[in-house]
Order: structure tokens, then C-alpha cells, then sequence
């Protein structure tokens, strides 16, 4: 079956591409707009901004083909914004261009007290009995990530409904229209069965109403794979002590990047993060390799991707300038799904906590205003500068260390202090006051490292992840330190984190994925099996 696919220029549309091929189906993209009305089953996927998903689909003449498409009720699948844009408009953008219109109903912000983007693994309570939803086991879980979502006026088009504090539309169904707020191509197998449905069935139409309910968000568990090359020249996953990746002053070498990734994924990881370590002093651009990491990754991972390192903007050798939306650019083509700033974003969000003004031309504000704010991710890299008391230190936010950990000369108090460079330069600024200015300016997700707990296998720094946590409304991933099972659910219990990220545990074989899993399913923690 041939299926078209409407790609307007924002986001991750490779893993869609790959996972519809890996089912079976042949991909014709639409170049004008002819093609739409050509198609034998349409496939719209949108990721970013609502407004200007927009105004490409106005300048490029594809509205009045869309509706004739969808009101002639041929085969259709919008993925996120692809199904918004079905929608009379949206509180995301008051935009001056007429929305599509075929769904009555506006799509709305989320009001809730919980962290906005909803991220993560989300279960799906299905109403309407869908070919498109046939295979799906109860308590089955798709990936979700957005901070706006559909509020149909006609309930009947709701196909399944999804709890994030309560419950919403998170996916319609009228005739042979089909529209998803989660991403079924980056919802591993349950996801590419949805996909094998929409370009195989026969028929897509709903056979009628159901009530088949499920269960809530998942703590997502990820695997992170830090990534440079080795002496020799060749790209490896490497692992550091507190950030120190040599031993024997040798780069240490635990696999291939493309291998394990597809490892973790089939292991069960909920989202795999690539840290390209030294890029903030390649020009990741030229270093290719890292680009066809992702592209090889996404053919064979359908879980979210992040790649981190060297997202700032450049100038090479040439004089050719380079912004980092460029780079970040790049990376979505290749088939990441967000980006993670690392050192750029201690510049930036230095430069606004002193000047007070958002230029709107930084990584964070620029990105986040194209490809949304869930695809930018801020990887905070502090270490714990130890006081006797906060008041050593009145600029900084200053936790008392509650683990028992003391400092050198038995401080009991300490600030985390950022750094940028891999951790090779400390700047003045605190992790929180880095987390809150990155929130300010369009940031979607913070990964919170900890370079003293970085490799040490001793457990998660708790009153960091406390401290960040408490100071922003968005996802906060866990990261540096995990040595067992317990220390994810320690993390998932004594802490608001949505996410908890591991490395060496995993590459040196200590953990698998499929215990921490099954550790948190029994301490009552939801996650995805
Ligand atoms: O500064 O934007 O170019 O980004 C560089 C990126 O590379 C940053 O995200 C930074 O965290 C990362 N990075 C730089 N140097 C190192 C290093 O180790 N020498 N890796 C490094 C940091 C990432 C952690 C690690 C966890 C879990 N490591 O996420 O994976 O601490 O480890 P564990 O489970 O083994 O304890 P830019």
C-alpha cells in the first residue's frame, strides 16, 4: 500500500517514514498539492508549532486539497499537530490564518498543577471499537508529548480518551479519519501495530462504541548512551567517573552506538538520549558520523531519540555561519526527536538573568519557537560547591545535604554549581537558577545530571532533583548515579522526577532494563512493560 505522507518541514518525520516502511508500506511525500488529492491514505505528522505548521500549509497551497480529502472521507492519519490542525483553532496561536476546520472544537492549553509538557508514556481509554485500534492489549501504552490537546464539541469523534489529571480527547475518529495526540511511530510495538492497521485494514471505520479503560502515565526509564570518538578515531559509547572517560589514558570503549541502542530499545527503554561529548568543541556538523548514528538509530528505534552536544551556533573554517537552529534542524532530519543543550544554555541563560531581556535569537527561545518547547531539552551539568551555611552564599539556591555526605571540611551544606565544557569550567550560576531561566525562555525538559554522582553507582543526588523539581513546572529527567533497582524507585518515591536516567548500569550489564521495570512495578510505581 502506498501512503502519503504531508511534511511540512518541522520535526522528526524520518522515524515516521522508517516505521511506516518497517510495516509493510511504500511512502510517496506530498510535493504540491495535487499529491494530496492523489493519495490513496494520507498520513500528516506534526510536531511544533501550531501557528506555523499554519502558515506552510496557506503558502504552500495545501489547505483547500486537505479538506476536499478529508470531507470526501478518504483514508487519513494526523499524528499531534497533524491531528490539531483538523480543529477550528487553537490557544496556542491566535493566528491569522483560517485553521482547517474539519472537527468542530478548538484545542486548549493543559490547566493543571502537573508539568507541562505532558511527556511520556500514557495509557489510552478507547470509545469507539476501531480496526485502526485492533491488537491493542488492555493497559497498553503510547507515547505522548505535547502541552496542548483537542477539546472536540461533538464527543462522538472521540476514539480514545487519556488521563493527565483528567481526562481529554487523545485521539478522534470520524469515517476513515483517524487523528492521534500520541505518536504511534515513536510507541515501540504497540504503536507500529496501530501503524500496520491504518495501511493495512481494509476498512478503518469504527464498528461502534466501546468502554475498554486503562491506566495512567508511566515513570519513563531511560538509557543514555555518551558518545566521542576514541584514540583510534572511531565513534564509541563511552562512560566517565565524575565525567573522567579515560582509564589507563585510554577512552574507555563500551559498544557501538547504532548496536546499543537498538539493544536498550528492545531491552525495554522508554527513550534512548545520545550525548555527543565532545561537541562542544567539534562542530557537530562536521562530525557526520553522529548524524548517521541517528539515522541508522531510527530505522531500527521507535522510541524517542535525543541528541545532545555542540547544539549552539557556529561559524567554520569557510566563514559559513551556522545558527543553532541550523544544527538543531539537522539533527531533527536525521531523526532525532529533541534536542538537549548543554554548555550554550549556561551562556544564554546567564546572558538573560543579567540583562533581563529574551532576545528571542537564542538556541533555547529560537528552537523551541519552531520545533516546540518539547523538543528542547536543557542537560544540566552542576557539581556541589560546599558551604556551612546558606548564608555563604546568598546568591545561590543552598540545600542542606540530607544523605549524611559531607563536604571536605565537613560542610553540611552546598549549592550546585553548573558548568559548561563537560564539566571542565564552573560558572556562576546555580542549577536552579539555570532551570528556572531555560523554563523562561522556551525550554520543554530538564535533564539533571550530577557530576559528583556521575558513575558512582551510589544513588541519585535527591535534594538536587528535589531542589530543580520544586523551582519548575516542566519534566524533570534524574540523572547521575543509579547503581541498582532501588535507586529508581528511591528517586520515583522521595522525588517528583518524571524520569530516571542510567548509563553505566546498563552498558557494564549490571542492571538490565527489564528489572528496573519490573522492580517499580512492584513498589506500585506505573511504568511500561
Ligand atoms: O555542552 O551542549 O556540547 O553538551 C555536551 C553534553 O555532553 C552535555 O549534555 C554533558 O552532560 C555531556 N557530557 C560532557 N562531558 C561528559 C563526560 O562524561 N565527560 N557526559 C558528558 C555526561 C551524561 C550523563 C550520564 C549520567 C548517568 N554524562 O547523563 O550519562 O550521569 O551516568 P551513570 O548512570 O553511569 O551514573 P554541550
Amino acid at each position: 500500500m502506498k501512503i502519503t505522507v504531508l511534511d511540512y518541514g518541522a520535526g522528526n518525520v524520518r522515524s515516521l517514514i522508517n516505521a511506516v516502511e518497517k510495516m509493510g508500506g511504500s511512502i510517496k511525500m506530498v510535493e504540491k498539492p495535487e499529491d494530496i488529492l492523489a493519495a490513496e491514505r494520507l498520513i500528516f505528522p506534526g510536531v511544533g508549532n501550531y501557528g506555523a505548521m499554519l502558515e506552510i500549509l496557506h503558502e504552500r497551497g495545501f489547505v483547500a486539497p486537505l479538506r476536499e480529502y478529508l470531507n470526501a472521507d478518504r483514508p487519513f492519519l494526523g499524528i499531534c499537530v497533524g491531528m490539531q490542525a483538523l480543529f477550528e483553532g487553537s490557544e496556542e496561536e491566535l493566528v491569522p490564518n483560517e485553521s482547517i476546520g474539519f472537527f468542530k472544537g478548538r484545542v486548549k492549553r493543559f490547566r493543571t498543577e502537573l508539568s507541562v509538557p505532558h511527556i511520556g508514556w500514557n495509557g489510552i481509554h478507547i470509545k469507539q471499537d476501531s480496526p485502526f485500534l485492533d491488537g491493542v492489549e488492555p493497559d497498553t501504552k503510547f507515547y505522548f508529548v505535547h502541552s496542548y490537546h483537542v477539546v472536540p464539541e461533538n464527543s462522538d469523534v472521540i476514539l480514545t480518551t487519556t488521563t493527565y489529571d483528567y481526562p481529554y480527547a487523545s485521539a478522534v475518529q470520524q469515517g476513515n479519519i483517524i487523528g492521534t495526540q500520541f505518536h504511534p511511530e515513536k510507541s515501540g510495538a504497540a504503536g507500529m501495530k496501530l501503524l500496520d492497521n491504518f495501511i493495512h485494514s481494509d476498512s478503518l471505520k469504527a464498528r461502534g462504541p466501546a468502554d475498554i479503560p486503562t491506566k495512567g502515565l508511566s515513570k519513563r526509564v531511560i538509557a543514555c548512551l555518551d558518545v566521542r570518538s576514541n584514540d583510534n578515531g572511531d565513534l564509541v559509547v563511552t562512560k566517565g567517573d565524575q565525567y573522567d572517560v579515560r582509564e589507563a589514558g585510554s577512552v574507555r570503549n563500551l559498544g557501538k552506538p547504532v548496536d546499543l541502542a537498538r539493544k536498550y530499545y528492545e531491552e525495554g527503554a522508554d527513550e534512548i538520549t545520545f550525548l555527543n561529548i565532545t561537541g562542544f568543541r567539534d562542530f557537530p556538523l562536521e562530525d557526520m558520523p553522529m548524524l548517521k548514528v541517528l539515522e541508522e538509530t531510527s530505522k531500527q528505534v521507535f522510541v524517542p531519540l535525543t541528541i545532545g552536544g555542540g547544539i549552539r551556533e557556529f561559524t567554520d573554517a569557510q566563514g559559513r555561519h551556522y545558527s543553532s537552529l541550523d544544527v538543531a534542524s539537522r539533527y531533527f532530519r536525521a531523526g532525532a526527536d529533541k534536542v538537549s543543550i548543554g554548555s550554550d544554555a549556561v551562556y544564554i541563560a546567564m546572558a538573560y538573568l543579567e540583562s533581563g531581556q529574551k532576545t528571542k535569537r537564542s538556541a533555547i527561545e529560537e528552537i523551541s519557537r519552531v520545533y516546540g518547547a518539547q523538543a528542547v531539552v536543557i542537560s544540566v551539568d552542576p557539581k556541589r560547591a560546599w558551604v556551612d551555611s546558606p548564608e555563604d552564599a546568598p546568591k545561590h539556591h543552598v540545600v542542606k545535604v540530607t544523605s549524611g555526605e559531607k563536604g571536605p571540611n565537613g560542610e553540611a551544606y552546598c549549592w550546585y554549581q553548573c558548568t559548561v565544557s563537560g564539566g571542565r569550567k564552573a560558572m556562576e550560576i546555580d542549577a536552579v537558577a539555570l532551570a528556572k531561566a531555560c523554563e523562561a525562555l522556551g525550554a520543554g525538559e530538564i535533564l539533571l545530571n550530577c557530576i559528583d554522582k556521575d558513575g558512582t553507582n551510589s544513588g541519585f543526588d535527591l535534594d538536587l532533583i528535589n531542589a530543580v523539581r520544586s523551582n519548575v513546572t516542566i519534566p524533570v529527567i534524574a540523572s547521575s548515579g543509579a547503581g541498582c533497582e532501588a535507586h529508581f524507585s528511591e528517586v520515583f518515591k522521595c522525588t517528583k522526577a518524571e524520569a530516571a536516567l542510567a548509563a553505566g548500569i546498563f552498558h557494564r550489564e549490571e542492571v538490565p532494563i527489564q528489572s528496573v521495570k519490573q522492580h517499580l512495578a512492584e513498589q506500585g510505581i506505573e511504568v511500561r512493560k
